[in-house]
This record gives structure tokens, sequence and C-alpha cells, in this order.
């Protein structure tokens, strides 16, 4: 026997010898990063004083008191995010505002000195603990920007932010990535200065010294930032990678004559990457669950829905990237009950979808197998769930064409194809065709593949035979997965939407037998009002709804709606294209930004005549939507005023966080006020010299 097992083997190192295995091609990943594409799912959670003031950025003067959750439970959150089939989660240890939420001794502005555990406690303890014992990983993130430290923008703030890094990096065991955020200076409190303090990003903080630390304390882990270098921003705040997106990447600088780092980067490069690129850096697609990266009650019930998770994981992991969503405690120190229950549907819809590979059933042949050998490189290693034993061709054979043959047709809306990364990122177009009613239809196409490619179709097919052609490489294939999965049926959500005169319509893509909804912000059930024809929602609010079809519920669609604006009326206006700030169309924009380069930027002022004199409680302010950052506004007042001639300040602030993640903001007022007419006033710009607007609303509740 033992003769027999040593001839076999003697012989398959000879044959592995006679044909070894194709050369890598390109940048190829470290250990750290195959750790961290194993993931594939990750968490992001933040909270801290700005759970309690309401903001998205704290300036850096809020009593660590604030910190009191009557029910923190580092296992509640991280149970959420595993039972929504995440594998990791990234504790925000410090904001911008700089508390530190573990008992540091670089500053005194720290969890010793929260109400929360009478300043004993360490949340970011708790969270390792919490990881360990529910199998997760965990990451950490350390604001470099820190709007507290009165050291900050001076030298001596280097020092203090590479020991956050190290006692961050020796207390709380492995960790696998290391977040470095890219947004730095500006104004903030800094020790009582009050003032705005600007810092070079490509020398500040000394990146080459300070990664050498991470590399040295936690060899394990991967470095993320708008460089990497070894995990890089995505470019945007929405979760989604580009439809081509390559794990290889050469950043640039935004400036001319600048080294590349983070904060000084072309950042509309990170979400295609660089066909060979210099590095391997994959990118990480984050996205906050609910509107916002911290917890506000205004958007209780906004967190994403499952589906819309779904569509988020097709275009990050499958785009070879990481889907990192933003996690939100509560007040209380736990993630709300809707959102879990959202969490959790996602990990069961996700475990439905790719429950059942239906390639398992198919004799697969391929048009070439390097060296003819099946038992080292052939067609079975496609379905075996390892991602690193592979199909291999020649090193000429760089178009081969793989087939499935099924006794019985299958159905399928998804496919997934896999490479073996440790030998690069290869292939550079496929496309997939179905055998059906006796022809070969090709049925979809695709470019980048590397760790994970998934093709979501528009429809189910059908078919006895599917076949893959490899359209493009410059090497030979190192194809380690193939997979046809389906989704489960479903019905899907209806859209809803309002005019400017206040007529709300909800509506499905296709016909469903009743569509139910809700007014109050209950979650509608078959028993609420049934949809028949619009309806007029003059003063606004939340509106519900759901499609019904047979024995299948949609998730519920859920859109907040300002007052109607029908009667409004421009009062002083810069000019009459402010009208487009007040049309209830998002793609429209109010712009006086002028061609004249030379030309400064003015606080620019729009005001409103309502009609009525209606209560309101909060304004909204949505920023132009075409990705472009000119005109779009930081600083903002807002005033309120019986006669249009007498105003009073009834709100004033940063939109934080705006550049990154250009969403709609709601901002309280000081107080509900009755009011006939608003002023909205753009104190100050991201960029360019004038303002970009596309719509400003007001709310009573
Ligand atoms: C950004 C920060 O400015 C946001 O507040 C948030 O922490 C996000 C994850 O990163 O750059």
């Amino acid at each position: 026997m033992k003769k027999i097992a040593l001839a076999s083997l003697l012989l398959q190192s000879a044959l592995a010898f006679a044909q070894p295995a194709p050369k890598p091609y390109g940048a190829t990943p470290s250990a750290a990063q195959l750790n961290w594409h194993k993931l594939e799912m990750y968490c992001i959670i933040h909270y801290g004083v700005d759970t309690y003031t309401d903001k998205e950025w704290g300036f850096g003067d809020e009593d660590p008191k604030l910190i009191n959750p009557a029910k923190f439970d580092a296992a509640q959150i991280v149970q959420a995010a595993k039972d929504g089939g995440f594998k990791g989660i990234i504790v925000v240890a410090k904001h911008h505002d700089g508390l530190c939420l573990w008992p540091t001794k670089t500053t005194e502005h720290n969890i010793t000195k929260a109400t929360w555990k009478n300043g004993k406690g360490d949340m970011v303890k708790e969270y390792q603990l919490a990881c360990e014992k529910l199998g997760m990983q965990l990451g950490l993130y350390c604001s470099p920007w820190d709007r507290n430290n009165a050291f900050y923008g001076k030298p001596e703030y280097l020092n203090i932010y590479q020991q956050q890094l190290r006692e961050l990096y020796s207390n709380y065991g492995k960790l696998f990535i290391s977040w470095h955020d890219g947004a730095n200076g500006g104004d903030g409190y800094y020790g009582g200065a009050n003032e705005a303090r600007k810092i070079d990003r490509t020398t500040y903080y000394d990146w080459t010294n300070t990664w050498a630390i991470t590399r040295k304390m936690q060899p394990g882990a991967t470095l993320f930032g708008d460089v990497g270098p070894d995990v890089r921003w995505v470019g945007n705040e929405e979760g989604h990678a580009g439809e081509t997106s390559w794990a290889t990447y050469t950043p640039k600088a935004s400036q001319p004559g600048k080294e590349p780092a983070n904060g000084e980067v072309m950042y509309e490069l990170g979400i295609e990457g660089t066909r060979g690129g210099k590095y391997w850096m994959p990118a990480e697609c984050d996205v906050p669950f609910r509107p916002g990266w911290f917890y506000h009650a205004s958007q209780d019930g906004m967190a994403k829905s499952p589906y819309t998770l779904l569509d988020l994981y097709y275009k990050s992991v499958g785009r070879g990237a990481a889907l990192d969503l933003g996690l939100s405690p509560n007040r209380d120190g736990v993630i709300d009950a809707d959102d879990v229950a959202k969490l959790k549907a996602f990990g069961e819809l996700l475990k439905q979808t790719f429950a059942v590979n239906l390639a398992k059933d198919a004799t697969i042949t391929a048009s070439n197998i390097r060296g003819k050998n099946s038992k080292l490189y052939g067609t079975k290693f496609l379905t075996d769930n390892d991602n690193f034993s592979y199909w291999a061709t020649d090193d000429k054979v760089n178009t081969p064409t793989l087939t499935l043959s099924f006794k019985k047709s299958v159905s399928f809306n998804v496919i997934q194809l896999r490479e073996n990364i440790k030998l690069g990122q290869r292939i550079e177009e496929v496309a997939v065709d179905a055998y059906q009613n006796g022809e070969w239809k090709q049925v979809a196409n695709a470019t980048s593949i590397g760790s994970k490619r998934l093709i979501r179709l528009p429809q189910n097919i059908t078919a006895s035979q599917v076949r893959l052609r490899i359209v493009k490489s410059p090497v030979s294939i190192a194809l380690s997965d193939f997979g046809l999965y389906k989704e489960p049926v479903h019905v899907t959500a209806p859209a809803i939407s309002k005019s400017r005169s206040g007529e709300v319509t909800i509506s499905t893509d296709a016909p469903v037998s009743n569509i139910y909804y809700t007014l109050d912000g209950s979650t509608p059930t078959k028993a609420s009002t049934p949809y028949s024809k619009p309806f007029v929602l003059t003063d606004g609010g939340i509106v519900k709804a759901i499609a019904v079809d047979g024995n299948q519920t949609s998730e519920a669609a859920n859109v907040k709606f300002g007052l109607n604006k029908e009667n409004w009326k421009l009062l002083n206006a810069a000019n009459n294209e402010a009208a487009q700030a007040i049309d209830e169309n998002y793609r429209s924009v109010w712009s006086t930004l002028q061609k004249d380069t030379s030309a400064a930027f003015k606080p620019t002022e729009l005001a409103v005549d309502m009609g009525g004199a209606p209560t309101i409680s909060t304004f909204t302010y949505l920023p132009r939507q075409d990705k472009k950052t000119e005109g779009i506004v930081d600083r903002y007042t807002f005033y309120v005023s019986d006669n249009g001639t007498d105003w009073k300040e009834a709100a004033k602030g940063e939109f934080s966080n705006i550049k990154a993640h250009p969403v709609e903001q709601e901002i309280k007022l000081n107080a509900p006020i009755k009011a006939r007419y608003f002023k909205f006033r753009a104190d100050h710009v991201i960029s360019g010299n004038g303002v970009a607007v596309a719509e400003i609303g007001v709310r009573s509740k």
C-alpha cells in the first residue's frame, strides 16, 4: 500500500514538474490581503459624542460625559453584523471629534472621562472580546484629523497620533485592517483655539513611518486609505465599485507635482482601479446602512432594505471589492430593532441565493487543459469551493472555452467567476452563452474578474448548456470557480414620488395585484390602505408602501417628504435659475458658478415666500447629484421671517462629510417655528466660486 502511495506521489510530482503552474501575472496579493479578500463583507461601527449631539462630525469641544449608553452591548452589535453575513467589524475608536473610546494615555479626552461605567470602561476591549466570542475579525479606525487636540496641525501631534496607533495595535489582539481616513485639516476646537488649521496632507502624517508601525506591530493587518497601500478607497460612500474594477491600482495625486497621499488623490480613479497597475490594491466600498454614519433618531426606519443591500453586494463583492457597511448604535448603545431585522433578512437572502451552485450538476469540458493534466489543472476544481485550486490552460492558450452540459435544463440569474488571485488578475474579458432552442445565445459579458465576479442577469435564463468564452487575456488562464445560482423569486418594492403640487404616486415596474400604504410611519400590511390613485400630501410626511402579488409581499418602500412647494415664490433670488432649487426635481440645479475662475465665492442667499405660515422644524438641502463638487455648500445659515424683511436666525452650522457623501441633509432648527418666509444662506462651498443647489425644502415634523 505504502509503495503504491509513494509511486503515485512521485508520479504526481513528476507531472507537476513537467507542467509547472502558470507564472504569476502582474502584482499579486500579500497574505494580509488574501485574508481581507476572504472576508468580503464587514461593518464599520460609528458611535460617540455625535450619537448624542445629532452630528456627523463633532467639533471637538463635546463633553465626554455625553457618553452614557444605558445598554451598551458589543456582542449585540457584533451579532447583528454576523447575522447579516458580515465577517468582521471595524470600530471607530476615535472619530474627527477626537474622543478616544479606549483609555488612552495620549490625551485626557477619552472614555475615562465618560459617564459610562464611571469612566472605568473600555469600549474597544468590549468589541474585541465580543469578536473573539463570535468568531468575527476586528479592525480599527483612528482618525488622523483630531478636532479636539491642541497640538493638531503642529509637529507634536504626529507623535500623539502614532502613539494612539501603537496603543491600539498592542492591546486589542490581531487586527485585519487599520483604517486611515482621508478627511483632514479644517476648523475645530483644538484645545480651545477654535480656529482653522491647515496641514500638508502629503507630508504631515509621515505615512511611510506611520505605516511602518502597522507593519511591525500588526503584520497580518491590511492598511486602508485613499492610497491604500493595501486596500484603496473606492472614491464614493455609496457602496459600489465600477462595473469594471481592477484589483491593481496606481494612485495619482490630485495636484501636479505632488505625491499621491490620503486626501491628495484623484478619487475618481479608485472606482475602476488601473489595469496592470503597480500595486495589488483592491477597492473597499464603504456605505452607511442608514443615511448617516452616526445614529440620528430622525433616520429611524431608514436603514437600507435587504434587497438594496443585495444589490450593493453584487456591485461591491461581485466586482472583486469588499463591502464595508456602516452600523450606527443608538443612544442606548445598541443597534435598533429595525436595523437588526433588516440585517438578518439580508443574511438569509444571501444564504438562499448562494445555497446551490447549479454548475455542480454539469459535465464541464474545456477546450484546453494545461499539459492535458486534468488531475492538476482540470475543470473539477471549478466547483470545489476552493478559491485557490484552479483550472489552467497552456501558456499560449489565452482565449479558451468552457462548456457546461446539463442532463436537465437549469434556470439561473447569477453567474460567478473567480480567478486564483495568487497568480494575479489575468483575465480581461469574458462572454457567457446559453444554449436555448437549438442555438447558442450570448447572455452576458464582463471585464475584470479577479477574486470574485458576479454577473446578475436581468431575468432567469433556462438552458441545457452554458458556455464561458474567455475573450481577452494577456496570459494563460487560472480560473478557480464557476458558479450558477438563482435568486429566490420576489416582488420588488414600489417606487414613491411626489410632484410639486404635492401629488403622491406609488408605482411598480411590473403589474402586481395590490399596493398598500401608510402615512403614520408604521410598516404597511395587507390591512393598510389600498392604493388606487395618486393622492395629495400637503404637509409632507412619511409614506411607506408595499406591493403584493399572490402570496409574495415586497419590502416596504419608505420616503420622507417635505412641505408642499406649490405656492412657493422666490423673494430676492440671485437669479431666476434659483427656482430650480424649489422645483421638486433633484436633477435640475440652481447654479451661480461662474466661468471666470478668478471670481471668488461670496455668501449667496435664497429667500422664499411659502404663501401660508406653516410651523417648520427642519430644513433640507440636497447638493448637486452629478458627482461634481463645485458649488456644494458645506456651511450654512438658515433664517425665518414673518414679513420677509426682518430675519431671525433659526440654524447655523456645517454640513459635515458632504464632499464624500453628498446625500440630502436634514437640519433641525433651534426650535420649531411658525413662519411665512425662510432664507437659506450658503456661507461656504467645498470648491468653486458659486453655489450648486439641487433642492431646498422644509419639514414640519
Ligand atoms: C469619512 C469620514 O469623514 C466620515 O465621517 C465617516 O467616518 C467615513 C467612514 O469616513 O471619511
